[in-house]
């Protein structure tokens, strides 16, 4: 059997996962490359009050490594960031971390792929993997004056903790998933919260408790529990697709139940103003355990003007209006096309990722790319995401590159790639399936590409398993192996 040496690009949730299961396989010449001091990817990123995760954690967990003491059904940020970190170091994956290195280029050099980092080191690759995460380069507003605010300017995902709240008057621009935790974190805490809200989101406002001791307790004596929890948490939110992938009755009952929800708001010009004017579930539906009950409370002021400039005492609307404030947090949202860029790939024949995706991104199947040979990503482009278990993504995508991996280890290829064609054919498969899903329905949004393309699965999490379980031959490129 031969050796692999493989790169992996970002320690979060994906490359933690795939580094455990090399290592289970018994393939230790591996090496995370991760540009900051620690692990954990947005759970690190993400610290703002009131993160917890809107998908139920005991779904939201490698199969291999299940926690038995989530605090919550949907546990806060921190002990998710600590989980992954726990997962990392007793699988002994967190000593194949490369920390504070960031990949700068990637180069086919005829064989292998040459990792050169951003300090100058460089080193050769039998197989490179990106697993850099699709929300993680913060989206900054372009909003005249936001360098001219005299207070505390941050985005959400770059949380200064050192600034006070209690008490503070606080404006925050973006009501998205991020903006609801917020909300809902800091109406009770601040003297006053000005919510600048651009469009409305449909909210799905659900109870969020704590699990019991004897829960716990019963997680761990017994696993044919956990494993009935965690598939049952699975068989519930997959149960949801239909609504998401076909007009007809289940759609209509889940966009009433979550219109329904609106009349949690007394008001009724602030119940206009929350009423976003799109589809339920076209956008990502925002999952809270209180947005509706903190935004009606007397802290709170929904502005609905638009943003005309930030000046050095707080935010003017475009009716004229000065919003004071000493904080102002930015939950603007990602920039979630960037995938692996902005490092500089370089195919066999001179061809850069950029212009393989000029029109947009495309991957075969999500994971791979025609022309950049053992090359695979994590959360690639059409990844199934939305309200879904990315663990479960990630788990999935791993197994099909480690079914690669093995075939290139027992020396039956050098290199694979797909071809356009088959390539070509997914995506004309997505174009016909696309239609008839509820972000086609009208709406823009993170799910959708620059060239409005959609960038997520257009069908249910059991097609995504069943892509990822089996490779078909003929969709590559192969070359036999000559070492
Ligand atoms: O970002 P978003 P997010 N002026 O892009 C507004 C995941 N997530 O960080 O709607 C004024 O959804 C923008 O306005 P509009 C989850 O996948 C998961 O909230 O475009 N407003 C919008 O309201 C989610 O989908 C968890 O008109 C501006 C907001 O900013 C993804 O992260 C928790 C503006 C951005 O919303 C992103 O969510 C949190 C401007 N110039 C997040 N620019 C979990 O629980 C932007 N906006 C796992």
């Amino acid at each position: 059997m031969r050796s692999p040496k493989v790169a992996v690009v970002g320690a979060g949730m994906s490359g933690i996962c795939l580094g455990a299961l090399l290592l289970r396989d018994g393939i230790d010449d591996f090496t995370i490359y991760e540009k900051t001091d620690d692990a954990g990817g947005t759970w690190r990123d993400n610290t703002y009050p009131g993160i917890a995760c809107d998908v139920p954690s005991r779904f939201y967990q490698y199969t291999f490594a299940r926690n038995p003491d989530w605090s919550r059904v949907m546990a806060p940020g921190a002990e998710i960031h600590a989980y992954f970190d726990r997962v990392s170091r007793e699988l002994g994956v967190r000593s194949h971390i490369r920390f504070g290195t960031e990949v700068a280029m990637v180069a086919w050099t005829g064989e292998r792929w040459l990792v050169t980092s951003s300090d100058g080191a460089a080193e050769e690759y039998d197989f490179v993997v990106s697993a850099t995460g699709i929300l993680h380069h913060p989206r900054y507003p372009e909003i005249p004056g936001l360098e001219d605010f005299a207070g505390s300017a941050f985005h959400s995902a770059r949380w200064d903790h050192s600034v006070p709240l209690d008490g503070a008057r606080v404006a925050l621009i973006g009501t998205g998933s991020t903006g609801a935790q917020i909300i809902g974190n800091l109406a009770d805490r601040v003297e006053k919260l000005t919510v600048l809200q651009r469009t409305p989101h449909w909210v799905m406002q659900m109870k969020n408790p704590e699990t019991s001791r004897f829960n716990a307790w019963l997680h761990r004596t017994v696993p044919a529990y956990d494993r009935l929890t965690y598939h049952g948490w699975r068989l519930f939110i997959e149960s949801f697709s239909p609504a998401l992938l076909h007009p007809g009755p289940i759609r209509r009952f889940g966009s009433w139940q979550i219109r329904r929800q609106l009349r949690k708001v007394k008001d009724p010009v602030l119940r206009e103003a929350l009423t976003p004017p799109t589809e339920p579930m076209c956008r990502r539906l925002v999952i809270s355990s209180n947005f509706y009950d903190a935004i009606q409370k007397p802290t709170v002021e929904v502005v609905t003007a638009s943003i005309e400039r930030i000046e050095p005492e707080g935010v003017r609307t475009s009716d004229g209006v000065l919003h004071p404030c000493d904080v102002l947090v930015l939950a603007t949202g990602f920039d979630a096309h960037a995938y692996l860029r902005p490092i500089a790939m370089t195919g066999p024949d001179g061809t850069t990722l950029e212009d393989a995706w000029a029109s947009y991104p495309h991957a075969y199947r999500t994971v791979a790319v025609p022309g950049f040979p053992n090359f695979f990503m994590f959360m690639g482009p059409n990844s199934p995401v939305g309200n879904y278990s990315l663990v479960a993504i990630a788990e999935a995508q791993a197994g099909y590159m480690l079914d690669w991996i093995r075939r290139w280890q027992r020396a039956e290829i050098d290199s694979m790639a797909p071809t356009t064609q088959a390539t070509d054919a997914f995506y004309d498969e997505i174009a016909a399936a696309t239609p008839d899903t509820v972000w086609a329905t009208g709406c823009t949004s993170w799910y959708l590409g620059e060239a409005g393309n959609l960038e997520v699965f257009p069908w249910a999490p059991k097609r995504f398993r069943a892509l990822m379980s089996e490779i078909e031959d003929e969709d590559f490129a192969t070359t036999p192996a000559a070492r």
